[in-house]
């Protein structure tokens, strides 16, 4: 669990090369590299802004740590979703 944290952000302090936010260039690079296995349209720039838009909160055009940990939050919301979906229909 600590190695997951710890990979988590790690991952964005590597991306964001020791700035405080994702630029969107280096934003796409990690969403291309770490989630094209549990994302649709990872190979599409103009869905990864897209994204990139949904997250940016205070609409600065960067994906600071807090707009990185929703994305996070997301991922995993999917993960959960997708682990359950065969006990559902199971039951
Ligand atoms: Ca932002």
């Amino acid at each position: 669990m600590e190695s997951a944290i710890k990979t988590i952000v790690t991952t964005f302090l590597k991306s964001a090369g020791g700035k405080d936010n994702l630029s969107p260039k280096a934003f796409q690079k990690l969403v291309q590299k770490q989630f094209s296995g549990v994302m649709e349209d990872t190979d599409s720039s103009a869905a990864i802004m897209e994204m990139q838009k949904g997250l940016d909160e205070n609409s600065d055009g960067k994906v600071s740590f807090q707009e990185y940990l929703t994305l996070i939050g997301y991922v995993a919301n999917t993960m959960s979703q997708k682990h359950c979906e065969p006990k559902e229909a199971a039951s």
